[in-house]
């Protein structure tokens, strides 16, 4: 089933990218990937030529596109229930799908901050006002989630799902700006990076690629 090419940015630095990459990856489907540049200049004429948004990423399903990581994401688990993407339980569901939603729509000051450069190590810039409030919000969302669905596996809902996925750039944001966390988060981001999808997408990330754009 499927014909799936996906549109993405630079592996070091696309966020949104690296999280519709997990899912496709999750569903262990073959797909043929198009990387278009964001660094160090955005390729702007490629993008718009490729993308309907205009933005990556983007999926090509046969003649059908389907944008934005999480709309990706709900496709991979629309054609691969079988796959668990979201945990089974309804409760436990509705939870991912908040602390999901929140990271795709929110974090702005973290994002801004703390650009993703996969293989890089940055001093910490200083951790106040809207970056302090967006840390203490992702690590208060790690801290109940590990320590209420411990007992089904080490992921944020026990076993590995899309919560996963849209905070994995987070993981690598956190470890290159060396971000201080308590153990039982160092142990969750290791986890994260130990993930064979999420290790594939590093060994071919760039590490020359880096977090600024030129000016
Ligand atoms: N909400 C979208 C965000 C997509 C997005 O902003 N992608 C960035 C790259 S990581 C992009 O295409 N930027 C180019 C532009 O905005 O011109 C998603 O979840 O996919």
């Amino acid at each position: 089933m499927g014909n799936f090419t996906l549109i993405i940015g630079n592996k070091n630095n696309s966020t949104w990218s690296l999280r519709a990459f997990l899912a496709l990856k999750h569903a262990r489907v073959d797909f043929d990937e198009i990387m278009i540049a964001l660094r160090p200049k955005l390729d702007r004429e490629k993008l718009d030529k490729l993308t309907p948004a205009g933005k990556v990423p983007t999926l090509i399903d046969d003649n059908d596109y389907i944008w934005d990581s999480l709309a990706i994401a709900e496709y991979m688990n629309d054609l691969y229930p079988e796959k668990s993407f979201w945990p089974k339980d309804i409760k436990t569901r509705a939870h991912a799908r908040s602390v999901s939603a929140e990271m795709h729509s929110g974090f702005v000051a973290l994002r801004k901050a703390m650009p993703m450069a996969c293989h890089s190590i940055f001093e910490c810039p200083e951790i106040t006002g809207d970056l302090k409030k967006d840390i203490d919000r992702v690590k208060k969302i790690w801290s109940e989630c590990l320590s209420k669905y411990n007992k089904d596996g080490p992921y944020l809902f026990g076993k590995y799902s899309i919560a996963d996925m849209m905070f994995a750039p987070v993981v690598f944001r956190f470890r290159s700006y060396q971000v201080e966390l308590p153990k039982s988060h160092q142990d969750y981001c290791q986890l994260m990076i130990n993930h064979p999808d999420i290790k594939s997408w590093l060994d071919d990330a760039d590490p020359n690629d880096s977090a600024e754009a030129d000016k």
